[in-house]
C-alpha cells in the first residue's frame, strides 16, 4: 500500500516543492498526535471544559488548547512556515520570518461533541504568505487542504490541488492509501442541516429542504460536527448546509479561512460544489481572519438546485 510519505515523494517537484512536503509531513505527525490524545481524553484528564474564552467567544475545551499546541509545533518544526492561523487564536502568529507558507487551521472541528465520543477532526489550508496580509486570500489561491476525520479509524483526508487522497492511520501508525481519486457523487438523497435553525433560513433553503423532504427517499443526516458531516458525504455522497440568517445575507455559523475554504478546495477537487448562496465559496475575497460565511457543499447536481435558485431569487429582486 503506498504510504503518505511515498504519495508526497511523487509529487515533490511537480504539485508539491520539498519545502511543503516538509509542512505536511509535520501536519500528518501532529494529527497522529492529535488521535492519541482523543483515543486516551477520559483516562487522562483531558475532557470538560476551561475557564478560557476564544475569538469567537466559545468556551474552549483541554483538547482544543491540547490540539492548537500540537498544530502550532508542527508549525514551528517547519523552516518553510511564515504565520499560523487558528480558530482559537486572536490573530495570525508569525513562526519563522522567511517562511512562505502560511498554515490555517481549525485544530478541533466539533469539540463541543468531545464528550459524545464521535467524529472530531483537524482541519487544514496552506497558502503562500510571506507577510501576514497574504494570509487573507481567496480560497481558489490554497495550495493544499484537508482534514484528518478521528473516528472508528483516524483518516486523512488530502489535495495537493488536484485529485484527492484518503490515508488510513494504521496501527504501527503509518497513513497508508485507502482510497485513491476519491470523488463525490453528483446524486444524493441525504441532506445535513441544523433543523432547529429553520426560522432563520431564507426562501430559497427552506423550498430546498421542503421538496426534498417531500420526495420519497430524501434522507436527513446531522452529526454537528462538520468534518464527520463531510467524510459522510466523501463516501456515499450528500449535501451539507449551514445556510445565512435570512435578515443577515452574509452571516453564517462557519469561519472561511479554516473551515469553508479547506473543504470546498477538497469538495471541488473531488467532483462536487461549495457554494455561499450565490458565490462559489472559493471565489470570497476574505476581509478578516474569523470572518464567517453561509456553506453549502456536497453532491454537484443538488448543490446547482440551490444556486439557480439563488440566481433566480435575484433575478426577480432587480
Ligand atoms: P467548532 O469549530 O467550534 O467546533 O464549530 C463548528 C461546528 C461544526 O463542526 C458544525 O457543523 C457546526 O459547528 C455545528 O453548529 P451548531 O451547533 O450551530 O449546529
Ligand atoms: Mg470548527
Amino acid at each position: 500500500m503506498t504510504t503518505f510519505e511515498a504519495y508526497l515523494d511523487s509529487h515533490t517537484g511537480t504539485l508539491l516543492t520539498e519545502e511543503l512536503v516538509v509542512v505536511l509531513r509535520n501536519i500528518s505527525e501532529a494529527t497522529r498526535q492529535i488521535s492519541d490524545k482523543l483515543r486516551s481524553s477520559s483516562l487522562s484528564g483531558l475532557t470538560g471544559t476551561t475557564d478560557a474564552i476564544n475569538v469567537q467567544g466559545e468556551t474552549q475545551k483541554p483538547l482544543d488548547l491540547v490540539s492548537n499546541e500540537i498544530m502550532l509545533e508542527a508549525c514551528r518544526t517547519s523552516p518553510s512556515v511564515s504565520f499560523a492561523v487558528s480558530e482559537e487564536l486572536d490573530v495570525e502568529v508569525p513562526i519563522h520570518a522567511d517562511g512562505k507558507y502560511a498554515v490555517i487551521f481549525d485544530p478541533l472541528d466539533g469539540s463541543s461533541n468531545l464528550d459524545v465520543n464521535v467524529t472530531v477532526g483537524t482541519i487544514f489550508s496552506i497558502v503562500e504568505a510571506s507577510a501576514a496580509t497574504h494570509v487573507l486570500k481567496c480560497g481558489r489561491k490554497q495550495l493544499v487542504s484537508g482534514y484528518a476525520a478521528y473516528g472508528p479509524q483516524t483518516h486523512l483526508v488530502l489535495t495537493i490541488g488536484k485529485g484527492v487522497q484518503i490515508f488510513t492511520l494504521s496501527g504501527q501508525g503509518d497513513y497508508l492509501l485507502t482510497t485513491a481519486d476519491a470523488r463525490i457523487a453528483s446524486e444524493t438523497k441525504e441532506f445535513a442541516i441544523n433543523a432547529a435553525r429553520r426560522p432563520s433560513w431564507d426562501e430559497v433553503i427552506v423550498a430546498y429542504i421542503d421538496a426534498a423532504t417531500d420526495t420519497p427517499g430524501y434522507n436527513m443526516r446531522w452529526v454537528g460536527s462538520m468534518v464527520a458531516d463531510t467524510h459522510r458525504i466523501f463516501n456515499r455522497g450528500g449535501i451539507f448546509l449551514y445556510p445565512a440568517d435570512r435578515n443577515k445575507p452574509t452571516s453564517g455559523r462557519l469561519r472561511l479561512l479554516y473551515e469553508a475554504n479547506p473543504i470546498g478546495f477538497l469538495v471541488e477537487a473531488a467532483g462536487g460544489a461549495a457554494i455561499a448562496g450565490n458565490t462559489p465559496i472559493l471565489d470570497i475575497e476574505p476581509t478578516s481572519l474569523h470572518q464567517r460565511v453561509p456553506v453549502i457543499f456536497g453532491s454537484r447536481n443538488e448543490v446547482a438546485k440551490i444556486s439557480e435558485a439563488y440566481k433566480v431569487q435575484s433575478l426577480e429582486a432587480v
